[in-house]
C-alpha cells in the first residue's frame, strides 16, 4: 500500500474514531475507487488492525496493533503539533543524533524521532544509556521555542512532569522526580531525560528533548551494572505496558504543558514539578564537574535551577549536577 494513501486512510479512521464511515465517503476523500479502498482495508486487517464493517453504514476502526508504526502512533493521537511528524527507525546510534541532523535540515517543531533500539544511546556528559530492542521508548523531540538560553532547563522539568503524569495515567504507578532529569519508582530510575540545545549567540534555534523510558524490560534484561539502580514500568506495575499508548499520552501531556508554558510561563509547571519532586527539603550531596558539596535542597528558582543551602547558610545555585539524597 502506498504510504501516503495509507496514512490518509488511517487519519480518516482516526478522525471518525467512534463512528462508521462509508466506503463511498472514504473513496471520495482518498480520490480512489471503492475497490481500492476495500483492498487497503483488507491489507490493514492482515496487519492486525481491527475494522468493523456494517452494511449500509460502512467501516469503523476499533483496534490497532500494539506496535510502533507511523500509522498506529497517529491513530488516536490527540495532539496538534507534538508528534504530528514521526520519524521511526529500527536501529540508530542515538535518536539525539538523528534529531540534530533533522534540525539542520529544517524539521518542524514537534517532530519526534523514535527508535526501536539504540546502539549508542547517551545520557548527560556522554554517559551510556542502555536502550535494548523493543523494550522501551527511546525518542527525541524537536522543539523550537523562542526563549532565552538560560530558560532551557525549564523544558527538562516540563518534560519530567509530562512523563510522571503519563506513567501514572497509563501504568498506574507512582513516580517521583529527582532533580534534574531522573524519574524514579521506588527509588529506582525508570526514565532519563537529556535536553540538548542547538543555539547561536544567545538565540535558541531548537531544543532536542531526549527521552528514555524503560517500559517492558525484566530485571534480567538490565546489564549487571544497572540491576541495583534501574527498573521498568513492567517490573514496577507487574504488567506489560503498551509502548504505543504510553507514547501517545506522553506526547499529549507534553503538548498541554508546553502550550501552557508558552502562554503563562514557567510558574504553573514549577508548582507541578515541586509536587512530584523527592529531592526537595532533603539533605543531598551534589556532584558537579567543579567538585562536590552537601546541603539542603530548598527548591528550584524560576529558571529551574536547584537552590542548595549549604551548612554555612550560603545558598548555592546548581545548574547541572548529579545529586544523591542522603
Ligand atoms: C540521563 O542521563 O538520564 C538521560 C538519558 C536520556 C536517554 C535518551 S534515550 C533517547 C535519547 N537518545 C539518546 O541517545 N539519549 C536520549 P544521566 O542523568 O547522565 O544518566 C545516565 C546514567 O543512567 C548512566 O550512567 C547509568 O548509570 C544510568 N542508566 C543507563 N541506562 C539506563 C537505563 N536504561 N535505565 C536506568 N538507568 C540507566
Amino acid at each position: 500500500m502506498q504510504t501516503n494513501l495509507r496514512k490518509e486512510l488511517i487519519e480518516i479512521f482516526s478522525l471518525n474514531k467512534d463512528q462508521y464511515i462509508s466506503g463511498q465517503k472514504i473513496s471520495e476523500q482518498l480520490g480512489c475507487t471503492r475497490t481500492a479502498v476495500w483492498k487497503h482495508i483488507d491489507q490493514l486487517r492482515k496487519e492486525g488492525y481491527h475494522l468493523e464493517a456494517v452494511r449500509n453504514k460502512g467501516y469503523k476502526m476499533t483496534e490497532v496493533p500494539d506496535q510502533l508504526t507511523e500509522s498506529t502512533i497517529a491513530f488516536g493521537l490527540k495532539t496538534k503539533v507534538i508528534g504530528k511528524h514521526i520519524v521511526l527507525k529500527e536501529k540508530v546510534t542515538s535518536t539525539q543524533k538523528v534529531a540534530r541532523e533533522l534540525v539542520h535540515s529544517g524539521a518542524e517543531e514537534g517532530t519526534v524521532v523514535i527508535a526501536d533500539r539504540q546502539t549508542d544511546g547517551r545520557g548527560r556528559l556522554s554517559r551510556a544509556w542502555d536502550s535494548p530492542k523493543g523494550a522501551g521508548l527511546w525518542m527525541s523531540l524537536i522543539l523550537r521555542p523562542q526563549i532565552p538560553i538560560q530558560q532551557m532547563p525549564q523544558l527538562t522539568l516540563l518534560t519530567a512532569v509530562a512523563i510522571v503524569q503519563a506513567c501514572e495515567q497509563v501504568a498506574g504507578v507512582n513516580t517521583q522526580i529527582k532533580w534534574p532529569n531522573d524519574i524514579l519508582i521506588n527509588g529506582k530510575k525508570v526514565v532519563g531525560i537529556l535536553t540538548e540545545l542547538e543555539a547561536e549567540a544567545d538565540q535558541v534555534h531548537a531544543v532536542i528533548v531526549g527521552i528514555g523510558i524503560n517500559v517492558n524490560q525484566r530485571l534480567e534484561h538490565f546489564p549487571d551494572s544497572l540491576k541495583e539502580t534501574a527498573s521498568s514500568l513492567l517490573i514496577e506495575s507487574g504488567q506489560t505496558q503498551s509502548r504505543r499508548t504510553l507514547l501517545q499520552v506522553v506526547l499529549k501531556n507534553i503538548e498541554k504543558l508546553y502550550d501552557q508554558y508558552l502562554l503563562y510561563g514557567f510558574k504553573p509547571i514549577k508548582l507541578l514539578w515541586e509536587s512530584y519532586a523527592i529531592s526537595l527539603n532533603s539533605r543531598v550531596k551534589v556532584n558537579t564537574l567543579q567538585g562536590s558539596f552537601e546541603g539542603i535542597a530548598t527548591g528550584i528558582n524560576d529558571e529551574g535551577v536547584l537552590l542548595l543551602k549549604k551548612d554555612d547558610g550560603q545558598v548555592e545555585r546548581v545548574y547541572s549536577a548529579d545529586i544523591k539524597i542522603l
